[in-house]
């Protein structure tokens, strides 16, 4: 059953709900087909469904991000085990070749670019994220034209160094880029499994946690052109939202992700402008009242 903003009267019970059973599993709109999915259930990465690197402007390179990171993409660092993909992070020295460089960390990364992409649909995941000062897991979503950034959802981006996790909408241009962004300091991502949604439709998109609604946006910036999913777990840097990790900080850890489904309505959802303006009619020319002027009646 799809839920949506609970009053607070029934947050209790779905916070006891929660404790009684499983996560709760958010189902796709009704009537909407699945178009995409993984269930990690063999033992290595479907190369036809994925790729471990990315790039897009303002990178230096599939394998790195950019300076607010400190971690270098590896294929080893993606394990699919257990019906599970993990996306590890290690604190090692990586003498990494693109772009040329030393790291000190190393992290996991797919992406499904040059194999799915889609426009509007119901995205869900069911992960279980790493805690600790300076990780940085992130379920997001790039526009295909890589050069055409933003839009960018962050569907559920953990800063580990805040507690926080974040869902968000980039929009505007890369001169001016703006965000629709609100945060979850509340729910424990870290020692329990979630799912966690986006329903992407035109002109409005509403973000998932176990089956609760728990951002909207509706506005005229929600894209409208195909975008590829990313699953990551990045170690940030310092000044980052992440901030750096420090001695406290478990490594290895693993990002968790048990599926991921994208579904879609059986027919296109279409963008309808909306409706012109009436047109105005032109102003009439003000009419002289006709007053017929009668012969005063004769005095009797
Ligand atoms: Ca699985």
């Amino acid at each position: 059953m799809r839920l949506l903003c609970p009053p607070l009267s029934a947050i209790g019970l779905l916070a006891l709900v929660s404790m009684a059973s499983s996560p709760l599993v958010a189902a796709p709109p009704t009537g909407w087909k699945l178009v995409f999915n993984d269930e990690f259930e063999g033992q290595t990465l479907d190369a036809s469904k994925w790729s471990t690197a990315m790039d897009f402007p303002g990178t230096h390179g599939p394998r790195y991000h950019n300076e607010f990171y400190l971690s270098y993409t590896l294929d080893e660092d993606v394990i699919v085990s257990d019906g599970v993909l993990r996306l590890r992070t290690e604190k090692r020295l990586v003498s990494g070749q693109e772009p040329m460089g030393l790291f000190d960390y190393s992290q996991g990364l797919v992406s499904t670019r040059d194999h799915f992409t889609f426009t509007y649909g119901y995205v869900e995941i069911r992960a279980k994220y790493p805690g600790g000062k300076g990780m940085w897991p992130c379920f997001w979503l790039m526009p295909e034209d890589e050069n055409a950034w933003p839009p960018e959802f962050d569907i559920a981006e953990y800063y580990g160094g805040q507690h926080k996790m974040h869902h968000g909408l980039a929009y505007g241009s890369m001169r001016e880029t703006k965000w629709d962004s609100s945060v979850d300091a509340e729910t424990d991502f870290i020692n329990d499994w979630h799912t966690i949604g986006l329903e992407w439709t035109a002109g409005k998109a509403v973000w998932y946690v176990d089956g609760v609604a728990c951002k909207t946006v509706t506005a005229d910036y929600v894209p409208g052109v195909p975008m590829y999913v990313i699953l990551s777990n990045s170690v940030g840097a310092a000044g980052s939202a992440a901030s750096a990790p420090d001695e406290n900080t478990v490594f290895p850890n693993d990002f968790q992700i048990d599926y991921i489904r994208v579904y879609q309505p059986g027919q296109p959802i279409v963008k309808t402008e909306p409706p012109a303006p009436p047109v105005k009619a032109p102003a009439l020319e003000p009419t002289k009242p006709i007053i017929a002027v009668l012969p005063a009646a004769p005095l009797p």
